[in-house]
């Protein structure tokens, strides 16, 4: 009876040094939606090195990869179901899961100031219900979008243009006139190269990451909504670390949304390599620019708060646009 006893106290306390011994190194493994040192991961991949090196013995980041490891609009589901623990990814990919995401495009605070006035909070409560994810950082708010195109046009009217969209541009290309077409990042040069489109929306940066430059003729003006690029934890992996962990994690975060103000500067000289490398701006003056960024913010907000009458409206207030 005692040596029952006793081997069976011995596995306990061997079951307990176990558990113990594993808080005290977790590993999570994280996936890119955007290509491998490419603009949009970049910083991502920064924020890594950084948990890795403040994390050591506590928590780390085992990086799978960029689209070549996961399709792009499959990572927000593979979140979700943790099939992954991490992942840098935009709303864009995941609207399928949370219509509301396709707003987030319309938020364009700088984060500190959406941390203090609740729109953080409601989005990351967005996020553990709909993706069963926490929603540690945000990304790129102060990078616009472009419409990049090959045909010339002499006024902002995408009548007869296929032009590449995600969920981000596919209501005010519609609205214009264009007839939308979805692709990943991947497939746009191809799609470019084949005249299967005649164009395609992107940020002002990160043009020259896939070669597009190659395959691009002109960048209509005005630059539109604010780049969201999101980090996010599943929310079971989130839960089960500790206080010390989530720390890590979290000043990582933070870290990562300050260094935003880098963008400043890059795209000031993406915007330079874009003209010395003959893609030629088109500019329609300041009344046509702010008849387009209206319709822009109206048929976006409208097919959101269609989809999502209570939250949409929500984020619109938070938003304040
Ligand atoms: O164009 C896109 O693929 C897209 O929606 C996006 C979103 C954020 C950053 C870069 C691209």
């Amino acid at each position: 009876m005692y040596r029952i006893y006793s081997a069976s106290a011995a596995a306990l306390a061997s079951m307990l040094f176990a558990t113990a011994a594993s808080a005290q190194e977790v590993t999570l493994r994280a996936v890119s939606a955007f290509a491998e040192g490419t603009q949009f991961s970049k910083n991502f991949e920064r924020f890594i090195e950084k948990v890795n090196k403040d994390g050591k013995g506590v928590v780390q980041i085992n990086y799978i990869g960029g689209p070549r490891a996961m399709p792009p609009f499959e990572v927000g589901n593979a979140v979700r179901t943790r099939v992954v623990d991490i992942a840098n990814v935009t709303g864009a990919f995941y609207t399928n899961l949370m219509p509301e995401a396709d707003a987030f495009k319309l938020v364009g605070k700088p984060m500190s100031e959406q941390r203090k006035n609740g729109t953080w909070d409601f989005i990351n409560q967005l996020h553990n219900q709909k993706l069963n994810a926490w929603y540690l950082a945000r990304q790129f708010h102060n990078v616009p979008f472009h419409i990049y195109l090959n045909k010339k046009i002499d006024k902002i009217d995408f009548s007869g243009l296929k032009i590449r969209v995600t969920p981000v541009y596919r209501d005010i290309v519609e609205a214009l006139g264009g007839t939308p077409i979805t692709t990943a990042p991947g497939e746009v040069y191809t799609a470019l190269e084949r005249g299967v489109v005649d164009g395609y929306g992107w940020p002002v940066t990160g043009i020259f990451d896939l070669g597009w430059e190659k395959v691009t003729k002109f960048r209509v003006e005005p630059a539109f909504y604010s780049v969201e690029v999101n980090v996010l934890i599943n929310l079971d992996a989130w839960k089960g670390l500790t206080d010390a962990q989530r720390k890590i994690l979290n000043d990582a975060a933070l870290w990562l949304e300050g260094i935003d103000s880098e963008n400043v500067a890059i795209i000031k000289s993406e915007r330079n390599r874009q003209a010395a490398t003959g893609i030629q701006s088109l500019n329609f003056g300041a009344a046509a620019a702010k008849t387009f960024l209206d319709r822009a913010n109206d048929v976006a907000w409208q097919s959101v708060i269609k989809r999502s009458p209570e939250s949409g409206a929500k984020l619109r207030q938070l938003a304040g646009n």
